[in-house]
């Protein structure tokens, strides 16, 4: 008894032999999937699902759930961090890379809102969001992603606390300045990084 409670309750938040520095400072290990959600979870259809590009950009671009789906998906192993604290080591999810769905596009600005279903917002620099760190994925794990976790879509930027990472996604608009989303409007930090724990305004 004495055993099963020291095992379930302390080892919980121990990383396996060799991940402790997968850990970023003041995170802790988690190894199922917490579910953090302001708000109701948006009932969405795949048929109801789109994902645009606009802003200032040379060309505005959308697709639909079948177009999406006709785009190159890659499998993204990745470690995810949370600003509560938790850390997911090992997992994966399958998508689009944000750098397939900006090709001619052309943006004009530095940064992104990225918009959700439900109205939730984030925002971020362009070069958070290319070169292979982000993707709109549609999987987890090899199953479709789940309602709770964003399904049908979401958008993915493993180097970034969570909060970056939209679910239910609608889209990006391209700024040519950063403004604040809902999280940074509300004092989270601007950019996100978990390795700088940049977690609110003044970190
Ligand atoms: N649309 C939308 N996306 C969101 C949120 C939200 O409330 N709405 N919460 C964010 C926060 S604060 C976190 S930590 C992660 C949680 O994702 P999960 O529920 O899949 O763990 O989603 C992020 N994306
Ligand atoms: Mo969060």
């Amino acid at each position: 008894m004495s055993d099963f409670f020291s095992r379930g309750f302390g080892g919980r938040r121990r990383p396996p032999e060799g991940m402790a520095d997968r850990i970023p400072p003041g995170q802790y290990y988690e190894a199922g999937f917490p579910v953090l959600t302001a708000g109701p979870t948006p009932d969405l259809d795949p048929s109801a699902w789109s994902f645009r590009v606009d802003g200032v950009v040379g060309e505005a671009k959308s697709w639909s759930w079948e177009e999406f789906h006709q785009l190159p998906f890659e499998d993204v192993p990745c470690d995810i961090h949370c600003v509560t604290k938790w850390s997911k080591l090992d997992t994966s999810f399958r998508g689009v890379s944000v750098d397939t769905l900006l090709e001619g596009v052309e943006p004009l600005g530095g940064f992104a809102m990225v918009f959700s279903f439900g109205g939730y917002t984030t925002n971020l620099a362009l070069e958070d969001l290319t070169e292979g760190k982000a993707w709109v994925v549609t999987e987890h794990e090899g199953e479709p992603l789940s309602a709770e976790h964003g399904g049908p879509a979401r958008l993915l930027v493993p180097h970034l606390y969570f909060w970056k990472s939209a679910k239910w996604v609608a889209g990006l608009r391209v700024m040519d300045n950063d403004e604040p989303g809902f999280w940074e409007s509300n004092g989270y930090h601007m950019h996100g990084d978990p390795w700088r724990e940049e977690r609110y305004w003044n970190d």
